[in-house]
């Protein structure tokens, strides 16, 4: 572990903004990178666009980054017409020591777990309030097919968790993909492989927000202190 200088009182966007610019330090010229979507992300995209000459382009997991990144003029590849990528930079919920993590408060989790299986390096920026112990206390978001929603609801209960569908203006949010997102309450995520593995299985479960099996290889964490990079 290493740690940046920075200076000593910083907001939560500030920190943002510090580890979106030292993801940078990950993207190598000609590369095509691999880029994630929410406010964390968005400070990383509006640093790469100072270096778009240098990059072949990237592959977007939603249409929000995908908007703003051509709005850099940076050019975003579809995943299918590309190889593996290097890397892939992206946000998260939550982050623990091993690098696993939640994610989907976005609800672009299922792109953005199709994005990171297809590069060889996730490098995870956040800011410290994202660093916990053991997953669990953000909400975890789950996407799901909709006609398997009252069942699924009552899978995560006999966990004793509590499963709500996401609602925006009132309806249910509906994902890039079309499909709806639920959030679950009151789990305590100890053995996060086992425990995506076992919701990836339940029918109608699109993608569990839990990233264990695409975990982060390289968490560049923001902190008052500088940036923390942990590996
Ligand atoms: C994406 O954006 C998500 O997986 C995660 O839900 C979220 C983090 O957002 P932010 O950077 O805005 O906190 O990375």
């Amino acid at each position: 572990m290493s740690t940046t200088p920075a200076t000593p009182v910083m907001s939560q966007d500030e920190l943002k903004a510090l580890v979106g610019r030292a993801a940078l330090d990950y993207v190598e010229p000609g590369q095509i990178i691999g880029v994630g979507t929410g406010s964390t992300v968005n400070c990383f995209i509006d640093a790469l666009a100072g270096m778009r000459e240098r990059i072949a382009g990237a592959v977007s997991s939603s249409e929000a980054s995908t908007q703003r990144l051509r709005a850099h003029g940076i050019p975003v590849f579809d995943a299918n017409d590309v190889g593996d990528l290097a890397v892939y930079i992206d946000g998260a919920d939550e982050i623990d020591p091993r690098g696993y993590m939640i994610k989907g408060g976005g609800a672009a989790l299922t792109r953005e777990k199709i994005v990171a299986a297809q590069a060889r390096r996730f490098v995870c920026i956040a800011d410290q309030s994202k660093w916990v112990g053991t997953l669990g206390r953000f909400p975890l978001p789950v996407e799901v097919i909709p006609m398997a929603t009252q069942r699924l609801i009552r899978q995560f209960a006999a966990l004793g968790a509590q499963a709500r569908v996401r609602l925006r203006d009132g309806a249910p949010l509906v994902t890039d993909n079309g499909q709806h997102i639920l959030d679950v309450t009151g789990l305590q995520i100890s053995d996060p492989p086992a425990f995506e593995s076992m919701v990836n299985d339940w029918p109608g479960v699109v993608t569990v927000g839990v990233f264990a099996h695409q975990r982060a290889h390289v968490c560049l964490l923001g902190t008052p202190e500088g940036v923390r990079t942990i590996t």
